[in-house]
């Protein structure tokens, strides 16, 4: 067995694979807004040797030897994330959004509980209880939505529900809302009803911790976020908390932990085996990145230009929901184009036209998930490669007679030179090949 083989000689399947996924990114404008470049270091981080490592427990607390680094490494990673987002305590082992959201579920509630989160069609996640999750079906959940004629939350609207069903926990945070989401008026709410507030920022914790959303880190009792989308780090997620007993006294009246300790151990051994040391040695890089001055006007320019790709959009005569953006995301309504439930042609002839996006349901969608009447964009993907307001007009001009075409195959096919055009001016990771 030779330990030394690289890929391109014992794989050529899989590294021809990735190489068309490299040039696949880099002549494409992505704009699904979960979705990010990420820096080569985070890369090299998460392909290091760390991978070969078992260290279930936490730092000086493991079951295995071997672990002095990765004691140094996660101790890191935590201080790390608790400077960035100035918590009290910081979980960097979930290994992505919907287990650590599963942790703190299991950490705070009992089966059956109720929990009030976000309607997935107008903005939630497939974890804030939707029917066909683990959410939905373990735990009693209702929820809340936007209001139909603004297509924004109505905190009042939120507050009244919370009071009508008692909720042992409610949950902010967002996929699909272009919106800001107001943590403290969320946790004012949670007061008032004696809830826990938990705080799913994944969307947004690139915003957040670059200053320009308010930060849910002084209101919430939880705050969970994935790494991947606009913090721009690797695949995975941290779990954020408040250290009080009161928190846990008042559902846990027998327990003698504390909510940073029920968290910790609902990470592992409640859910988890051992961590990704790998990938939560990546997670330390992007946090320190995201540390860096840059990154703040990095998260500034993602705001800046999901504006200027909205106004120019709606520009162009295409209606968004909401009819604007305040965060990295925006949302298309299609049925004044007359394409109701047409999400999945249009999102195919965006990718002929090398634009790629998610079609997405629409508040009160009258169609299906799969067959959708919205297009969901966002800008962290190509802001981290140095696009700016300029060159998302050009990106609206795409996408608009894209739409406008109701898919024509033609207008895609002419798109598509404008955006090889454009992408050849942004190079992606110069020079790299495979993982050097
Ligand atoms: N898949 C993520 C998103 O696109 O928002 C959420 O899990």
């Amino acid at each position: 067995m030779n330990l030394m083989n690289d890929i391109e000689t014992s794989d050529p399947k899989i590294s021809d694979m990735i190489l068309r996924e490299l040039k696949r990114q880099e002549e494409g404008v992505e704009l699904i807004p979960s979705e990010n470049y990420t820096y080569r270091s985070v890369m090299q981080a998460a392909g290091s040797v760390f991978t070969n490592k078992y260290s279930e427990g936490y730092p000086h607390k493991r079951y295995y030897g071997g672990n002095e680094i990765v004691d140094e490494l996660e101790t890191l990673a935590i201080e790390r994330a608790k400077k960035l987002f100035g918590c009290e305590h910081a979980n960097v082992q979930p290994y992505s959004g919907s287990p650590a959201n599963q942790a703190v579920y299991f950490a705070l509630l009992n089966l059956k509980d109720k929990f009030l989160g976000f309607n997935l069609t107008s903005g939630g996640h497939l974890t804030h209880g939707s029917h066909v999750n683990f959410s939905g079906k373990n735990y009693t959940c209702v929820s809340y939505d936007v209001d139909p004629k603004t297509e924004m939350l109505d905190m009042e609207v939120v507050r009244k529900i919370a009071i009508k069903e008692k909720p042992k926990m409610i949950i902010s945070g967002l996929t699909a809302y272009p919106r800001k989401i107001d943590f403290k008026a969320f946790q004012e709410i949670a007061e008032e009803v004696d809830a826990y507030h938990m705080a799913d920022i994944s969307h947004i914790a690139g915003l957040v911790a670059g200053g320009v959303h308010q930060s849910p880190i002084p209101y919430a009792d939880v705050v969970t976020t994935t790494t991947h989308k606009s913090l721009r780090g690797p695949r995975g997620a941290i779990i954020m908390c408040k250290t009080e007993d009161r928190l846990h006294d008042l559902y846990h009246a027998n327990s003698k932990k504390n909510l940073a300790q029920l968290i910790d151990s609902a990470v592992f051994p409640g859910l988890q085996g051992g961590p990704h040391d790998n990938v939560n040695a990546a997670k330390a890089v992007a946090f320190n990145e995201a540390l860096k001055p840059e990154f703040k006007t990095y998260a500034t320019q993602v705001v800046k230009n999901a504006k200027a790709l909205a106004e120019e959009l709606m520009a162009l005569d295409i209606k968004l929901v909401s009819n604007g953006t305040d965060n990295h995301l925006i949302l298309i309504d299609m049925r004044p184009d007359g394409l109701t439930g047409e999400g999945k042609l249009i999102q195919n002839a965006l990718d002929a036209a090398g634009i790629t996006v998610n079609k997405n349901t629409v508040p009160y969608e009258p169609s299906t998930p799969f067959n959708p009447s919205g297009m969901r964009l966002g800008t962290p993907a190509v802001t981290s490669r140095g696009m700016k307001e300029s060159e998302m007009k050009v990106i609206a001009a795409g996408i608009a007679k894209v739409i406008k075409s109701k898919g024509d195959k033609t207008v895609s096919a002419n798109v598509h030179k404008d955006i090889l055009e454009l992408t050849a001016k942004f190079p992606l990771y110069p020079g790299m090949s495979i993982l050097k």
